[in-house]
């Protein structure tokens, strides 16, 4: 209860900050793109996600962090955009609490309005069971969010029980192979082949597939191999403070 009234208070204290983790194109060399994941600072503590993230979806408190999320990262592009030409997007988390919102789209119209940056500024990540457990709710706002040019990328693929054949009707971007698979990678045979299988998948559909929770050389090497250049982890870079990032940003342009 005590952490549930400090996380209340967290976001109007400015005490929720976005950390960014860059997606890396390792045929091209550069970023493309950065997934913003959220920090809490308390006192001297860097709280993790997963400490609050659970109890603000328990509490409904995740509404209002994903909004101001939202609103942050729309306003870390246009300053990205203005000091360092950035003009790739930013991935924010979706939880599937956002999608009972009727005006979803609207809000993430205003953030990109408020900044002047592009819908596609705003890229989405849902996870592969929440995008199957709200379908009736899911279904019409992926639809409206791609009109207006706000990509979706399905985020831990391969771990849920979406039908495939239902997916190829979703208007979706992207597919993020599950780190659990990356993990094993060169380790066990299942685990190359579910790869290779979702980038065959992806390809097919006409989706771009990255890959996240790339620790190791080997991984990496496998994952080329496969077919697979867009990645995501460690071995190039945690999840940074802003300023940190900039380092990365500087190399793109
Ligand atoms: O950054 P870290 O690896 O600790 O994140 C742990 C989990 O918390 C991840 O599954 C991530 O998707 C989730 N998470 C991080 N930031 C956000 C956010 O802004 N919104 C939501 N809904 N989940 C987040
Ligand atoms: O899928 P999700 O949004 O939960 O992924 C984001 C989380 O993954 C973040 O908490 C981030 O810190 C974590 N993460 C990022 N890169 C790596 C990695 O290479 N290995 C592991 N184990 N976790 C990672
Ligand atoms: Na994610
Ligand atoms: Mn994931």
């Amino acid at each position: 209860l005590e952490l549930e009234s400090a996380l209340h208070k967290a976001l109007e204290r400015g005490e929720i900050v976005l950390h960014y983790q860059p997606k890396i194109d390792v045929r091209a060399a550069r970023m493309v793109g950065a997934e913003a994941l959220m920090r809490w600072k308390r006192g001297d503590k860097l709280v993790p996600p997963g400490d609050f993230i659970p109890l603000a979806e328990e509490t409904g408190l995740i509404v209002p962090l994903s909004e101001w999320a939202l609103k942050e990262a729309a306003r870390q592009a246009k300053v990205w955009q203005l000091n360092f030409g950035f003009s790739d997007s930013i991935a924010v988390n979706l939880p599937s609490r956002m999608f009972e919102r009727s005006d979803l789209v609207e809000h993430i119209h205003q953030c990109v309005s408020a900044y002047g940056v592009p819908h596609r500024a705003i890229q989405l990540e849902i996870t592969e069971n929440n995008l199957m457990k709200d379908l009736q709710n899911v279904i019409p706002a992926l639809h409206r969010l791609n009109e207006v040019g706000v990509e979706i990328s399905i985020d831990d693929f391969g771990t849920g029980y979406s039908s495939l054949a239902y997916l190829t009707t979703l208007p979706i971007s992207e597919v993020k192979i599950d780190r659990t698979f990356v993990r094993d990678l060169g380790i066990t045979p299942q685990s190359s082949a579910v790869v290779t299988a979702i980038i065959a998948l992806a390809r097919a559909m006409g989706l771009r597939v990255i890959a996240e929770g790339v620790e190791t050389l080997r991984q990496m090497d496998v994952l080329h191999r496969l077919g697979c250049s867009l990645m995501q982890g460690f071995l190039f870079s945690k999840p940074l403070p802003p300023e940190e990032i900039e380092q990365w940003l500087a190399q793109t342009v």
